[in-house]
C-alpha cells in the first residue's frame, strides 16, 4: 500500500533522529515529528474523518500545524489551509463551498467560529500555537495510524485564491502536482540534509507551505521556524542558517538594517525572492551588502513553482529566471492560442505536472482558465528573451499584490459599494515603499460624503486586514472608457504617489 505524498516527504524520516525544525533554540528531531503527525491522523480518524474529506484550518504557525498537513496527507484527507487573518466572515464561505467535514481553529477563535462550522455542516476541533487545543490533546492519547492508500491523482489540497470576479476559488492540487515541485526545486537549488532553511513565511500559502516545507522535507534538511517575519529573529538565526526564503518586502526591510552586512551572512548560501516582483534596485543593493545575488523564482497558487533564475549561472535582476525542468512555458497574444513573436509581451501559459487539477465545482471558471490541453492561462503578462529568461511585465487581472499577500479589489468594492452613502468605489493597488503594493480606495459619495472613520470600521468587520484599503480619496465620479470600463489605469496615475507622503 503506497501514499506517494506521504511516504516520500515524511514516512521515510520515521527513524530518524536528525532536525526537522528549530524552534526556541530547540530541536524537534524527524522522527519525533512523523510519529506526532501518524498519531494526529489517528486523532482526525476517531473525529471521523475519511479520505476524500476536506478539512478547513485557520491555526497559527506552529510544530502542530505542519504536523496537520502531514497528518492530512497520511489519512488522505484534503487540507484547506486558511489565512490566520481572515473575518469569520470569511471563513464562513471556505468551509461552506469547500464542505469541509472539521475546521481546525486557534482557542481563541473557538467561540467566534463555532457557529461558522455548524452552519456549514462542520464540526470544531482547536489547535493552538503553544501545543495545546482539542486536537493537540486528542493527539496526545491517540495511536499512531496506518497511512491510507493513495496514488498521485488523488488530491491532497484545496488553496482558495480569489478572481476578478465573483466568488474565491478552490484550486484542486494533488499529490503528484506538490511532489513533482518538490523534487524538481529541491534539485534545482540544490537544498540537501546539510541545509537549514529560515522560515520566516506564514504556511497558508503555497509559498511556505508547499514551497519551503516540502523542499526542507524532501531533501532531508532542518528549518528555523519562526512564528512569522521577525527581523531580529531572522537576523540571529542568519550565521547558523544556509538558505532563506521571502517575499520582497522580507528583503528590502532587511537591508534598511546596519546589522545585515557580509559577516553575518557568510554562512548562508541561497537567498530566493517570489510571490511579487523584487525591483532590480533591490537586487543590487542585496548583492553589494552581503555578496549574495538574490534568486527569484515566479510561481502561482494554482501552480506551484513555474520559473527560477539559475544555481548556477546568471540571475538576471528585473526577470524570472527560466521555465523549471518539466514545465512548458509559452507566451500568447491574450485570448488565443498562438504564440507572440520571441521577445514580444503576451500572456504567460505554463503546463506540466505541477498544474492544478481544476477549481472545485467550478467547471466554467476551470474551462476558462485551463484549457484541455492542460495549457494554464496564467493572468501574468510577460516576455521571453533570445535566451529563455522571463520578464513579468504587468497582470491582466485585476490584482494587488500586498506584501506577497493577494488581493483582488473587485471584493473589496463590492463590500464598499454596499456601504451606506457610498455609489460606486474603485479600489486599486499602488507603489508602497514597505509592502511593494498599498491599497488605495477611491469613493464616489451617492449625496453627503460618508465619514471615512464608519467606513473603515465597517469593513473591518468583512475583511482580512491586509484586504482592508490604508487610504481613501472621495471623488465626485470615476474616469470611465467610451465603454463605460472604469480606467484604473488613469486611477494609479493620479494616485501613484499617494503613499510617498505616508
Ligand atoms: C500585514 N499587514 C498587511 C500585510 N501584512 N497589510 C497589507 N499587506 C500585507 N502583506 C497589516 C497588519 O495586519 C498590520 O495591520 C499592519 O499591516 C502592519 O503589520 P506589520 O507588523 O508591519 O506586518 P508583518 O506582520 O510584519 O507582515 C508583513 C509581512 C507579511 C512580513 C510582509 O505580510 C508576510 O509575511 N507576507 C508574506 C505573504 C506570503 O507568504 N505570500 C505568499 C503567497 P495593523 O497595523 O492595522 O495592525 S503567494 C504564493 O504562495 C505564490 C504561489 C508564490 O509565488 O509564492
Ligand atoms: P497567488 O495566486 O497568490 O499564488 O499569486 C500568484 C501571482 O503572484 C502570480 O500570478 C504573479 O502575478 C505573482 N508573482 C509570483 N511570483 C512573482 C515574481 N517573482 N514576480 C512577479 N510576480 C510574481
Amino acid at each position: 500500500m503506497t501514499n506517494p505524498l506521504y511516504d516520500t516527504l515524511f514516512a521515510r524520516h520515521r527513524d530518524s533522529d536528525a532536525p526537522f525544525m528549530y524552534l526556541n533554540g530547540r530541536a524537534m528531531p524527524y522522527g519525533a515529528f512523523v510519529d506526532r503527525a501518524a498519531r494526529m491522523a489517528g486523532a482526525m480518524g476517531a473525529l471521523g474523518l475519511e479520505p476524500g474529506d476536506r478539512l478547513a484550518a485557520q491555526v497559527g504557525k506552529s510544530p502542530d500545524a505542519v504536523a496537520l498537513y502531514a497528518a492530512c496527507a497520511a489519512a488522505g484527507v484534503v487540507l484547506l489551509p486558511l489565512n490566520t487573518a481572515y473575518t469569520p466572515a470569511e471563513i464562513a464561505y471556505f468551509v461552506s463551498d469547500a464542505e469541509a467535514a472539521l475546521l481546525v481553529a486557534d482557542p481563541g477563535a473557538e467561540a467566534a467560529l463555532t457557529e461558522v462550522a455548524h452552519q456549514a455542516g462542520a464540526r470544531i476541533a482547536t489547535l493552538g500555537q503553544d501545543g495545546g487545543g482539542s486536537l493537540a490533546e486528542a493527539t496526545d492519547a491517540a495511536d499512531p495510524a496506518e497511512p491510507v492508500a493513495r496514488d498521485e491523482s488523488d488530491l491532497a489540497a484545496f488553496l482558495y485564491t480569489s478572481g476578478t470576479t465573483g466568488r474565491s476559488k478552490g484550486a484542486m492540487l494533488s499529490q503528484g502536482n506538490l511532489l513533482s515541485n518538490a523534487r524538481t526545486l529541491t534539485d534545482h537549488w540544490r537544498f540537501d540534509a546539510g541545509d537549514n532553511l529560515i522560515h520566516a513565511l506564514p504556511i497558508f500559502h503555497t509559498h511556505g507551505l508547499f514551497v519551503a516545507i516540502n523542499v526542507t522535507l524532501t531533501a532531508g534538511g532542518a528549518m528555523t521556524f519562526l512564528p512569522r517575519f521577525d527581523i531580529d529573529a531572522i537576523l540571529d538565526a542568519m550565521p547558523g542558517a544556509t538558505a532563506m526564503m521571502g517575499v520582497p518586502t522580507f528583503y528590502t526591510r532587511l537591508l534598511a538594517d546596519p546589522r545585515l552586512d557580509r559577516e553575518r551572512t557568510a554562512n548562508m548560501r541561497l537567498f530566493v525572492s517570489g510571490s511579487a516582483p523584487m525591483l532590480p534596485e533591490t537586487h543590487r543593493q542585496w548583492t553589494e551588502r552581503t555578496g549574495h545575488r538574490i534568486l527569484e523564482r515566479y510561481g502561482m497558487t494554482e501552480t506551484n513553482m513555474n520559473t527560477s533564475n539559475p544555481y548556477e549561472g546568471e540571475r538576471r535582476p528585473g526577470t524570472v529566471g527560466l521555465p523549471l525542468p518539466g514545465v512548458d512555458l509559452r507566451i500568447c497574444t491574450p485570448g488565443t492560442t498562438d504564440p507572440v513573436p520571441q521577445g514580444e509581451t503576451g500572456m504567460i501559459e505554463v503546463r506540466g505536472p505541477n498544474v492544478f487539477q481544476g477549481y472545485w465545482r467550478m467547471p466554467e471558471k476551470t474551462a476558462a482558465e485551463l484549457r484541455p490541453d492542460g495549457w494554464f492561462i496564467t493572468g501574468d503578462l510577460g516576455r521571453q528573451d533570445a535566451e529563455g529568461y522571463v520578464t513579468i511585465v504587468g497582470r491582466d487581472k485585476d490584482l494587488v499584490i500586498s506584501g506577497g499577500f493577494n488581493i483582488y479589489p473587485r471584493e473589496v468594492e463590492e463590500v464598499l459599494d454596499a456601504q451606506p452613502g457610498v455609489l460606486e468605489s474603485a479600489v486599486i493597488g499602488i507603489p508602497h515603499p514597505d509592502l511593494g503594493e498599498g491599497l488605495l480606495a477611491v469613493v464616489v459619495p451617492d449625496g453627503d460624503t460618508p465619514p471615512e472613520e464608519t467606513l473603515r470600521r465597517a469593513l473591518e468587520t468583512e475583511l482580512a486586514r491586509f484586504k482592508q484599503p490604508r487610504l481613501y480619496v472621495f471623488a465626485p465620479e470615476l474616469p470611465r472608457n467610451t465603454m463605460g470600463k472604469v480606467q484604473k489605469a488613469a486611477l494609479r496615475r493620479t494616485h501613484a504617489g499617494a503613499f510617498d507622503a505616508t
